[in-house]
């Protein structure tokens, strides 16, 4: 048996441990911990609710705009803010724009090297790749002299030793299966998706002055004026620059994203087989296609337990709660109690060894990541549990989607239950959410034309309008999967704040019966060809793409350091 330590995990955004155990070959245990500490409930506390988005979205870089999101919404759902047709639009928008960008950066930036060898890209025949890449797109850089260049570009990195993100990689590893012709376009297209995401998310710059932290969000709607007759405001030509900004996502999605996923995927069809993990999906829902509370998303909400896609559980959020058995915090009620997160505590208590340690003690508390539980069982949240909860609610467009794709790679639906298809499910989300994004802009459009330009709810502005104690809840699905804030306003000002962002579902320790998390249950069973380098265990961790920054913030509220982490 042998215990082997990934620490840090990198391309993610954060600080992540993974410790396994491996016997004859395989991962036979596994425990994640997240090593630094977020605090950024305690600086809201006090704090005018309306404020509150600004900070919370600095919880994250990566998935900016989401705690804005989910913010806005508990404050909204607390004080009963009902935000206008056209601030629904621009959330959706905003929104999906995230998640599509997001996942394209994932697919090329963070996750691709676990599955694409560089260094045999420079082996090469331009000549081949260009066959290949005409084989499966009709994208226009397919010529043999384009991937030359390529090649001679990465030739130059490698030559002048400025590998940048491309050193330190486990290059040669024999469970890199694409042969080098398939490399050399996984590369290339590596670089272009780096030119294609900074002009795509200029949408963000549109709807919201700036990425990432984008400062038009408004508790009760959004601050972006509209006026199809006012060049200060969104606009006809706001329009056509979305029009022209969604379609070259469109774009690039469906003839290079996709292709690359199905053609990769199909050299490591053994990924359907490992990976699964909790077997339990959960899923918030996203993007309302009506106002109000109680209005229908595009993409549903619900549960799926033990891969049972004959039955989507609707949710109760009543049912969510936090442990911290295994979690750096303690909770006044004891150590083994669950708590709801309108009554959260964020008590920090680090038990764990001074740093740099060899091992942590997993009998004990070993994460800054509380336990997130659904009716007591863990679950997976993010792109696979949204692409399963609307395939079993027979969403048209996610069942043609999956469908499709199961097709051309020749597997069945079991396949969607791991590692490979995880992959998969982020990039049919991404083709499902460029096609959308088209309707909301011409529902904006449509808006301005018929003289709608409401954009806030001022009813519920101004506190004096508040109940003197109320409590709320947003949800929100981020790319990640499913993120939750909960709110307490007491005489206008935060009592208490909790929130539960994606990958503390999914990265989370063991809970009081010692069930594990998802990341630790999906890296059962993962073959492991050489414990030094143990890539096989980054394929399942970056299949999820996890994100620890939305699980850091070093400072209480006075600014001071507290904790300082170093990382072998
Ligand atoms: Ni910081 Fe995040 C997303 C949230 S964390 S990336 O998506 O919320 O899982």
């Amino acid at each position: 048996m042998t215990h082997i330590v990934v620490d840090p995990v990198t391309r993610i955004e954060g600080h992540l441990r993974i410790e396994a155990e491996i016997d004859g070959g395989k991962v036979t245990d596994a425990w994640s911990s997240s090593t630094m500490f977020r605090g950024i409930e305690i600086i809201l506390q006090g704090r005018d609710p309306r404020d509150a988005w600004a900070f919370t979205q600095r919880i994250c870089g990566v998935c900016t705009t989401v705690h804005a999101i989910a913010s806005i919404r508990a404050v909204e759902d607390a004080i009963g803010a009902v935000p206008p047709p056209n601030a629904r639009v621009l959330r959706n928008l905003i929104i999906a724009a995230q998640c599509v960008q997001d996942h394209v950066v994932h697919f090329y930036h963070l996750h691709a090297l676990d599955w694409v060898d560089v260094v045999s890209a420079l082996s090469a025949d331009p000549g081949e790749t260009s066959t290949l890449a005409q084989s499966i797109s009709d994208w226009h850089n397919a010529s043999a002299t384009y991937f030359k260049t390529v090649k001679e570009r990465l030739r130059g990195f490698v030559e002048r030793g400025q590998l940048g993100p491309f050193a330190n990689a486990y290059w040669g590893h024999p469970a890199y299966k694409l042969p080098p012709a398939a490399n050399l376009m996984a590369v290339a297209h590596y670089l272009e998706a780096l030119d294609w995401q900074r002009e795509f998310i200029k949408l963000h710059a549109i709807l919201g002055g700036k990425n990432p932290h984008l400062q038009s969000f408004l508790v009760g709607g959004m601050a972006t004026p509209i006026d199809p007759n006012s060049q200060a405001a969104l606009n006809i030509d706001t329009i056509a620059s979305l029009k022209h900004l969604i379609a070259g996502a469109r774009d690039f999605v469906s003839r290079v994203y996709i292709p690359d996923l199905l053609a990769v995927a199909s050299f490591y069809k053994d990924w359907a087989g490992y990976g699964a993990g909790v077997g339990n999906y959960m899923v918030y829902g996203e993007y309302p296609l009506t106002d109000g509370p109680k209005a229908p998303k595009f993409l549903p909400s619900g549960v799926i337990r033990n891969r049972d896609l004959a039955h989507v559980e609707p949710l109760d959020p009543q049912k969510i709660t936090e442990q911290v058995t295994h979690s750096w915090y303690d909770y006044e009620g004891g150590n083994a109690t669950a708590l709801h997160p309108s009554k959260g505590e964020t008590k920090p208590n680090y038990t764990g060894p001074k740093p740099p340690y060899e091992r942590l003690d997993t009998s004990a508390k070993y994460s800054w990541l509380k336990s997130p539980r659904y009716d007591g069982a863990p679950m997976e949240v993010g792109p696979l549990s949204r692409m399963l909860v609307a395939y079993a609610s027979g969403h048209p467009q996610v069942k043609e989607l999956v469908d499709g794709a199961l097709t051309k790679l020749g597997v069945g639906a079991e396949a969607l239950f791991s590692t490979l298809g995880r992959v998969a499910a982020r990039g049919l989300e991404t083709a499902l959410l460029a096609e959308k994004m088209g309707d909301w802009v011409d529902e904006l459009a449509e808006n301005m034309g018929r003289g709608e330009l409401r954009i806030h709810d001022n009813d519920k502005w101004d506190p004096s309008s508040w109940p003197a104690s109320a409590t709320g809840a947003g949800f929100h699905e981020a790319p990640r999967g499913a993120l939750g804030h909960w709110v307490h306003i007491e005489n206008g000002k935060i009592a208490r704040y909790q929130c539960i962002v994606p990958s503390t579902w999914n990265a989370g320790p063991r809970d009081s019966q010692g069930n594990r998390g998802p990341y630790e249950s999906a890296l059962l069973g993962t073959p492991i060809a050489d414990p030094e380098q143990p890539i096989e265990i980054l394929r399942t961790v970056h299949s999820f793409d996890p994100c620890m920054a939305c699980g850091v913030h070093v400072v209480d509220p006075k600014g001071r350091e507290l904790a300082h982490v170093k990382v072998r």
